[in-house]
């Protein structure tokens, strides 16, 4: 465990806002104060200069040609699959699928189980899922008759683990949860949520893309089937992200998309399928955005995502403490195991009209339902106001923040 003073020495905000040139800028007018990391992450330096190195130096298609250029992308792009496969700690390289982003690996497997399920199977859905995580699985009921059942959530943001319990029977056949939850920040008990499944002989997709700004997951501690995640959100590119997957599933499942580099052998008569990972990986892929997310989890791992989490806690519990002193400020998501993000809203007050105020002041947040409708629905709000924050944010930020909600507050009271 960290003690707060090690962090203080590990970890020099000042020094590390200097690799990211957006932090300097302003909006209207005011220094960027940037709290919407949970929608995509900002790109340091040592990121942008490799994406400029590929398209300087060696922009080829890969696994294609014999050319040098050709060679030497591959071998790029390579070596970033096995820094993903070394940072998730999967067993074998192939089981990691380059994406375009979690909403691409989800419907990857979601499209894979249609043929697998039949009339009457039962999936579980959590009632905190951003809509990539909801939507597919339902348009996988629908094609197969499959019935979808949700667990119920707390008013702090929690999941009710006792209702999941009666939920699971042997007709469970998937069970598909966030590791974090995107409006509430909630840190899910996955370890848990994925060893109840396997007693029933369900297999288990975790969405990660919350979670992995904050936490390193290990896919073979966590015994997962499917760990999905996207580069945009841990410093690395849009357009891009990873399906992990153990063999022996990824092996049972069809492929999502059919065209160049998912075949052996094609004839007008039979197609074979190329093996993993090249199966679910049609067409070019985005070579220089997966050459560009290994570079971010190197970044990223320099710094050590124990050390970003702690950082990133006592931003949190600041954050918190002096938003709440905002008398009619409520905060939704109060789960003692909690990521940096803060969702709240103004007595009375429309979230859309706080977010709009606090742009003028060069203040980025996100409004709305955050693409997890159900959860604005439990709480029976429209929206909220969310402030996420990162490793590269700091406490005189928040103070900022917290400035502009209080003069927001005036102004539309
Ligand atoms: N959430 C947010 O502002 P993509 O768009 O495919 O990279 O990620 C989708 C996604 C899936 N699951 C979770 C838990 C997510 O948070 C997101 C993206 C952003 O909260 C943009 S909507």
């Amino acid at each position: 465990m960290i003690i707060k003073e090690d962090i203080k020495q590990m970890f020099q905000v000042e020094n590390i806002r200097k690799d990211f040139p957006i932090l300097t800028r302003k909006v209207n007018g005011k220094p960027l104060v940037y709290f919407d990391n949970a929608a995509t992450s900002q790109t340091p330096k040592q990121v942008i200069d490799v994406i400029v190195d590929y398209y300087t130096n060696y922009n080829a298609n890969i696994h294609r040609g014999v050319h040098s250029l050709s060679q030497e992308a591959t071998d790029k792009y390579e070596e970033a699959r096995e820094k993903i496969k070394q940072h998730f700690n999967a067993k074998e390289s192939h089981e990691v699928i380059f994406t375009s982003g979690t909403t691409h690996s989800i419907n990857i497997i979601s499209n894979g189980f249609s043929a697998l399920l039949k009339e009457g199977d039962e999936v579980i859905v959590s009632a905190l899922e951003h809509h990539s995580n909801i939507v597919p699985w339902q348009m996988l009921c629908d094609k197969t008759g499959a019935i979808l059942k949700v667990i119920p959530m707390s008013q702090e943001g929690e999941l009710e683990i006792n209702e999941y319990d009666k939920l699971l029977s042997e007709k469970t056949k998937l069970v598909f949860v966030n590791h974090i939850s995107n409006a509430l920040g909630t840190i899910n008990p996955i370890k848990s949520i994925i060893d109840k499944a396997h007693n029933v002989k369900a297999a288990v997709l975790i969405d990660g893309a919350q979670a992995c700004p904050h936490i390193k997951p290990d896919v073979q501690e966590l015994d997962v089937d499917f760990y999905v995640a996207s580069a945009h959100k841990i410093c690395g590119p849009t357009g891009v992200g990873v399906l992990y997957g153990k063999e022996e599933w990824l092996n049972k499942l069809p492929p999502y998309q059919g065209g160049g580099e998912m075949i052996a052998t094609v004839s007008f008569e039979k197609t074979t399928y190329a093996d993993l990972p090249h199966k679910f990986e049609a067409g070019t892929p985005n070579i220089c955005g997966g050459i560009a997310f290994g570079a971010a989890l190197d970044y990223m791992n320099a710094i050590g995502l124990e050390t970003i989490a702690n950082y990133e806690g006592e931003l949190l519990q600041y954050g918190t403490e002096q938003l709440l002193e905002i008398e009619g400020l409520t905060i939704y998501g109060t789960s003692k195991n909690k990521a940096s993000v803060i969702s709240f809203n103004l007595d009375g007050i429309h979230p859309y009209d706080v977010g709009t105020l606090l742009d003028k002041m060069g203040i980025a947040v996100r409004t709305g339902h955050h693409c997890a409708q159900p959860i604005m629905d439990y709480y029976k709000i429209p929206g909220t106001v969310r402030a996420s924050f990162s490793f590269y944010n700091t406490k005189e930020e928040i103070d900022v923040l917290v400035e502009g909600v209080k003069k927001a507050k005036l102004m539309l009271s």
